[in-house]
Order: structure tokens, then sequence, then C-alpha cells
């Protein structure tokens, strides 16, 4: 859930699960999303593609019934979805609106909380679920602002998740990931400073790419990380574990 274009975080993930032989379902925002990203799945997917707008209310459960009875059973699911108000991920966050607030949380956060409730539906033999957040969420970052609530949020609901889902088998991660320009990127305040500020803090002198975050996906979803659920990997090329710079 989450391919917007060939830029997007998903676009790696679904490359790197291709290659380790999955089989692909994807989920759009909308018709015009849809449209759009639709020759871009089919290198990934023979499936038509689900239309899921989070925001609409029951949509997440027909979304799932749909698949259940067209498809069939899922082993994984990747929710690569966020979305804020653009100017309010620019100056103070002490300005963020109740409207904005609300719709951050539930587009970037409550959205995983209610996929995980019916997940259990068409995750019947177990199977894993993986998110994507940002280190603003633990250290101020500029202008992250109500996003980096809406992270810590995403973070934490991901522990309770995955202590929810574990009497079905259902490991629950999340990936935080390095700053890639990606959609959900354009148009940030100084993002290409952003990535040379980050790549030379970086033990590793570089900056992540999707491949890194489709690897890492690839890893927490598959049963090589049978053993791991509740938890917030880094992929940032080592970056936050810096504390100072000289
Ligand atoms: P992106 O714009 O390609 O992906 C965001 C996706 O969210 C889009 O596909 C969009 O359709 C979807 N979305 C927004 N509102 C929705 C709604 N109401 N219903 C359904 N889908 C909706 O950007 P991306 O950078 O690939 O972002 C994917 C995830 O990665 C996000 O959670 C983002 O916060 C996270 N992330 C991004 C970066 C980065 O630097 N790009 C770093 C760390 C984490
Ligand atoms: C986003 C805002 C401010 C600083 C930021 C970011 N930094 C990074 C991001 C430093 C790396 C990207 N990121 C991690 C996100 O989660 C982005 C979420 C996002 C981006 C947009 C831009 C377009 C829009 N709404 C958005 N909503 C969420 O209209």
């Amino acid at each position: 859930m989450g391919m917007a274009n060939k830029f997007s975080i998903a676009y790696g993930i679904a490359g790197s699960l291709k290659n380790q032989g999955a089989a692909l379902i994807f989920t759009a925002q909308s018709e015009r999303f849809k449209e759009k990203i639709s020759d871009t799945i089919a290198e990934f997917s023979k499936h038509d593609v689900f239309v899921c707008d989070v925001t609409n209310e029951g949509e997440i459960e027909r979304v799932f019934k749909e698949i259940n009875d067209r498809v069939g059973n899922i082993d994984f699911l990747v929710h690569s979805i966020a979305f804020s108000d653009k100017n309010e991920l620019r100056g103070q966050y002490s300005q963020t609106t109740r409207e904005n607030f609300l719709n951050t949380l539930n587009i970037s956060c409550y959205s995983l909380t209610e996929i995980c409730r019916f997940l259990p539906i068409i995750m019947k033999d177990g199977g894993s679920v993986l998110t994507l957040t940002y280190y603003g969420s633990e250290k101020v970052v500029p202008n992250y602002n109500v996003m980096a609530v809406a992270k810590s949020a995403l973070e934490t609901s991901v522990k309770y998740l995955a202590n929810d889902l574990g009497e079905y088998g259902i490991r629950v991660n999340a990936i935080s990931a390095g700053p890639i320009k990606t959609l959900a990127a354009s148009g940030i305040h100084e993002f290409s400073k952003i990535l040379e500020l980050e790549r030379d803090r970086a033990p590793l002198k570089r900056n992540v790419t999707q491949k890194d975050i489709g690897d890492a996906c690839s890893f927490l979803i598959s049963d090589m990380a049978s053993g791991i659920t509740g938890q917030i990997l880094h992929v940032d090329c080592g970056s936050s574990i810096v504390g100072m710079t000289i």
C-alpha cells in the first residue's frame, strides 16, 4: 500500500520482494493514482490494483474482503503511506491546526491500526507487516513538525500491534529510513541540502537508496526474521548513531 510512482519507497520494496520471488498485490489511494501507476505495477503483478483511500470509512475492511474473494490469503503487507498538509511541514509545530493534526495522524498512523484489525481475515497462516517511519520522531528535525508526532504514534503503534497480532503468528515491524527524494519529499524546504548533510553525517558517507530499504524490508518480511517483531530498524547508512561530528 502506497506506491505512487517509480520514486516511491514502495517501488524499491516491490523490486526487492519481486527479486526474492514474492507474488504481489497493490492498492492505490484513488482511481487517479491507479491510472498513473498501472503500467508500473504491471512489472510486478498480474492482478488489478485495488483502490483504498484509508480515510474512507469501511474502505480498508471492504478492500481486504475483496482481496480475500478475488485473490485469497496473503502472507505480508507493506504500509508505505503518510500525508500532512504541506503548509504545516514548515514553520513552527505549535502552529499546527487541529484539523491537520487529526488528518495527519489519521492517514499516517491510524490507518495501520485499522489495517491490523482486519488483517487476520486475509493472513490466516500468519505473516508479517512492515511500515515506514523517520528519525524525526526521535529527535527534532526542522519542519517535520506534525509528521514527527504522527511517526512517534506510528512507532508506538507498531509495538502494541505486534503484541496484539502475535497470537495470530503475525509480526509487525518498521523501518526508519534515511531521507530519499520521493513525492513525499517534493517541495520540502531545502531537501537537497538535507540529503547532503545526511550523507556527510552518515558513517557510510552516502545516502540510502530505494534498494537499501527494499532489501531490509525483504529480510524483515521474510521468515529469515521469524523471531523479530515490534522493532524499529534504522536503515539510514548509520546516521542515527552519530551524536556529533567534528
Ligand atoms: P510517496 O509519496 O511515494 O508515498 C506516499 C504514499 O502515501 C503515496 O503512494 C500516497 O498515495 C499514499 N497516501 C497518502 N494519503 C493516502 C490515503 N488517504 N490513502 C491511501 N494512500 C495514501 O513517498 P515515500 O517517500 O515513498 O513515502 C512512503 C513512506 O515512507 C511514508 O510513510 C513516509 O513517511 C516514509 N518515509 C519517507 C522518507 C523519505 O525521505 N522519502 C524517509 C523515511 C520514511
Ligand atoms: C518532510 C517534511 C519536513 C522534513 C522532512 C520530510 N525530512 C524528510 C521528509 C527531513 C526526510 C520526508 N519524510 C520522512 C516524510 O515522511 C514526508 C511526509 C510527507 C510529505 C509531504 C509533502 C507533500 C504534501 N504532503 C506531505 N505529507 C507528508 O503535500
